[in-house]
Formats: C-alpha cells, structure tokens, sequence
C-alpha cells in the first residue's frame, strides 16, 4: 500500500556527534552542564557519543541501506558560530554541508532542526534564553545559516521542544543550564517561540520555497476521574504543558488560562508589541513530538501545581513511558481540530528498552516492534479519519547520548555499541524497512540549488 506520508527517522547534532572539541565548535551550555556533578547519570558525557561527526558517510550508508527516505537531523549552533554571534565556522559549514549533500546523494530528504538544545556558552554567558538578546542572536544565525545551507533541504523546523528548552532546563534543573526558577523558565519559554518567530521571518525573506514549522512536545493529558478536581488540574495541566507552546502559534495569543497561570506574560516588557505577530505568522506544517499520555490527579501534596501525573497503562519502556498508540491518533484529531489545518508532521516518536546483543550477534526488540506497529498505525489511522498528518519520523535512528540520562537509555533502531562505536541494526530496524517498502513514501525531491 501506497501512501503520500513520508517514513523518517530523527536524531539531533548533541546526542550523536561527539567531536565537542574538533573542527572549530565552541562549547555550548550543555558541554558546561555535562560536566557538573551529579548532572548526568553515571557522570557520562557526549564527547564522543555516537562519533557521528567522523562516521556520518557510513551512517547515511546504512540508513540508505534500510530504505529509509527521510532524515530529520539539526544543526550544532556551537559548530556553526562557535561564539553564538559573528560570522559563520567554515569547518561548520563544510560538515554540514557534506552531510547534507550526503543524504541527498543517496536519495534521503532532509528535514534539518536549527535549534535541538546545544546553545552557545557564551550566549549563555550573556543570560541565555531568559534574555530576549538570545532570541535575536538566534534570528541572526538563521538568516547565516539560510544563506549557506538553505538550500541543501527543503524542510526546515526552527526550535525542538521550546517546553525542554525552557522549563526542563530552567525550572526543573534536568536539563543545561540546570536551573530552577521558574520565572527564568516563562522568560526563556516567550524567548524560544520569538526565536521561532525570528527564524521562520528570515526563511520567508531568504527563501520564500522552504517549508517551515516548529515542533512541538505534545502530550495526551486527561482527567484521572471525573472529579471536579481533577478536571480542572488536568486542564491547568493541559494549559501549562501544551496550550503555552501551541496557542501562541497557531492562536496568536497565550490565552486567558495560559496568562493567568503565568502573568508574566502579561508584562509589555516581555511580550513587546509585535511578538504574537512574529511567533503566529503561518508556517508550512506544525511538527509533533509524542511520547507520553498521563492521567492528571489532583494532589495537594504534590509540589508540582498540586497535582501528579500519572502514565496511562501499560508501560513496558525503560522510561516507564505508555505503549499506547490511540494517544497519538486522539493527539492528532485534536490538533487538527483544536489548532491548525497545517500538515501535521510527528517528528519524533519512539521507546526505550533493555536492549542487548545476544550470543547470535543481534539485537531482538520485539517490544519496540510492537510500540513502532501501534504507532505508525494510528498514523494512518489518522490519515484516514481525514487528518492531514504527512510524515513520521522514528526517534531514534541510532542508540545516542539521552541528555541526562547518558547512554543508559536506548531509544535507537541500531544498536550502537559505544565502546566500538560497532552499529547493529536491531529487529525494529529491519520491521521498519519493510514496513517503508510497504507503505512508500513519495519520491524525495531534488532541488539543490545552493553550491
Ligand atoms: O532524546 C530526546 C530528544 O532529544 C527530544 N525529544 C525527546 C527525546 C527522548 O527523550
């Protein structure tokens, strides 16, 4: 069976590079916040990670040789403009643009994040996301970067999960910096999406053909009963965790509920005039990253807003994360209801397990094979219920460095042995070529236009 999704996989420049130090790249905040005790298990770090940034040839090679068409990768802030302001790193450019023209010369379609979370140190020197400079300097290295590689990909997201980059690394302290003040979380949260706004301006100045959008983590959130109580925490949650990021976007405006619950946002001096403007231009699709479905419960102990979340059943990841793809369908019927007749994009989606190689030399996941045929179901099931969701990429293409949780959480299709650097397709890798071949994606285009 044909159909017009595209079938992708997704990684991002920090977790798989390594490299940290090599061709030029300045440190980003999190080679800072990797080093502190305590920030990440085992005091791990991603120097070397998946070494991707000397092995991508054989990478793309055997993402080629999986049949995979489409490559959601970003681009290393700190390997472009080592400083976060300037002119661009030649090295910088010439990795990027031979990964770039790498994936095209094998017949992968690139979708290219601007911004996955490595954000220079000296911008976070100078106040990082809480300050408003961080977002222009961000609409400046857009327009270096459009100019040079714009036209290597036709697909552009400009921010990965502003919720992570704001108040997982500003509030709840898990993630670089590892703060935790709130307020610098709601600052850096409005910084992020004029970040967005900034970027996608530039894409339409410099190069009007390239299909924009931001991704967003959404997750499934609803009532763990009834209880008056327990509706109106799971709407505050639903508020807090999705209505911030997605109102702004695709509503023009944060919302009563959205400013009531952070009155900051009412403050001229943080949402200037024009900033709803930038932040809900129109993009080209709006991009999904999807893993969780709690119930919300009221609790009065609970130090998080007075309730907890609680993961819908059942939970076989190592995350203890759901194994329920009718949250993805119910997600994207109501995205496309609640917000946007944009194309909706799921740009990540994926599972941690246990998993290991066995005396045969393999790598057997049936769990993932499991989680990926749910998933990837209730995309087209969303297809066919008429919502306009246009492709679906699989986090990860490889095991990586999982943010503060080292390498002890494996997300990957391919196995990688990090003490070898040896790449193991694992069962789910082979399920997921033939369920491409099965369900062909449409053509990768070829437009290359920039030398
Ligand atoms: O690994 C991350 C990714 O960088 C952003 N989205 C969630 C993934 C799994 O935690």
């Amino acid at each position: 069976m044909s159909t017009d999704i595209v079938w992708g996989v997704a990684t991002a420049a920090f977790q798989i590079e390594g490299a940290t130090a090599e061709g030029g790249r300045g440190p980003s905040h999190w080679d800072t916040f990797q080093q502190q005790p305590g920030a990440i298990f085992h005091g791990e770090d991603a120097d070397v990670a998946c070494d991707h940034y000397h092995r991508w040839a054989e990478d793309l090679d055997l993402m080629a040789s999986l049949g995979i068409p489409a490559y959601r990768l970003s681009l290393s802030w700190s390997r472009l403009q080592p400083t976060g302001r300037g002119q661009l790193n030649p090295d910088g450019v010439r990795f990027y643009r031979d990964l770039l023209r790498g994936c095209r010369q094998r017949g992968i379609e690139p979708y290219v994040t601007l911004y996955h979370w490595d954000l220079p140190q000296p911008l976070a020197d100078e106040g990082g996301w809480p300050a408003r400079a961080t977002a222009e300097a961000f609409g400046d290295y857009a327009r270096l970067v459009i100019a040079e590689l714009g036209g290597l990909a036709e697909n552009w997201i400009t921010i990965n999960e502003p919720i992570c980059a704001s108040f997982l690394s500003y509030d709840w302290g898990m993630q670089a910096p590892g703060h935790t003040d709130p307020d610098e979380a709601i600052r850096a949260a409005h910084h992020l999406l004029l970040a967005h706004g900034f970027a996608l301006a530039a894409f339409r100045e410099i190069l009007p053909e390239a299909r924009v959008g931001i991704t967003n983590l959404l997750s499934r959130i609803r009532p763990f009963s009834d209880a008056a109580a327990d509706m109106a925490k799971a709407t505050e949650a639903d508020a807090r965790m999705n209505g911030l990021f997605m109102q702004p976007v695709h509503h023009g405006s944060y919302g009563e509920l959205v400013e009531s619950l952070f009155p900051q946002l009412t403050d001229p001096d943080l949402v200037r005039e024009g900033d709803l403007q930038l932040i809900s231009a129109p993009g080209d699709f709006t991009g999904i990253n999807h893993y969780t479905n709690v119930l919300v419960k009221a609790d009065d102990t609970s130090p998080f807003h007075g309730y907890r979340m609680i993961q819908v059943e059942p939970t076989p990841t190592s995350f203890d994360w759901s194994d329920t793809p009718e949250a993805l369908h119910a997600l994207l019927v109501w995205v496309a209801h609640e917000y946007t007749d944009l194309p909706l994009l799921v740009t990540e989606n994926g599972a941690t397990f246990h998993d290991y190689v066995t005396p045969d030399g393999q790598v057997h996941d049936p769990e993932r094979i499991h989680y990926l045929e749910g998933y990837t179901g209730a995309v087209l099931q969303a297809r066919a219920d008429g919502v306009d969701v246009r492709g679906y990429f699989a986090w990860s293409f490889m095991d990586n460095f999982e943010w503060s949780w080292g390498y002890s959480m494996r997300f990957g299709l391919v196995f990688v042995d990090f003490g070898t650097q040896e790449r193991i397709p694992k069962d789910s890798a082979h399920w997921y070529r033939d369920f491409i071949a099965g369900h062909a994606s449409p053509l990768p285009t070829s437009k290359e236009t920039t030398a």
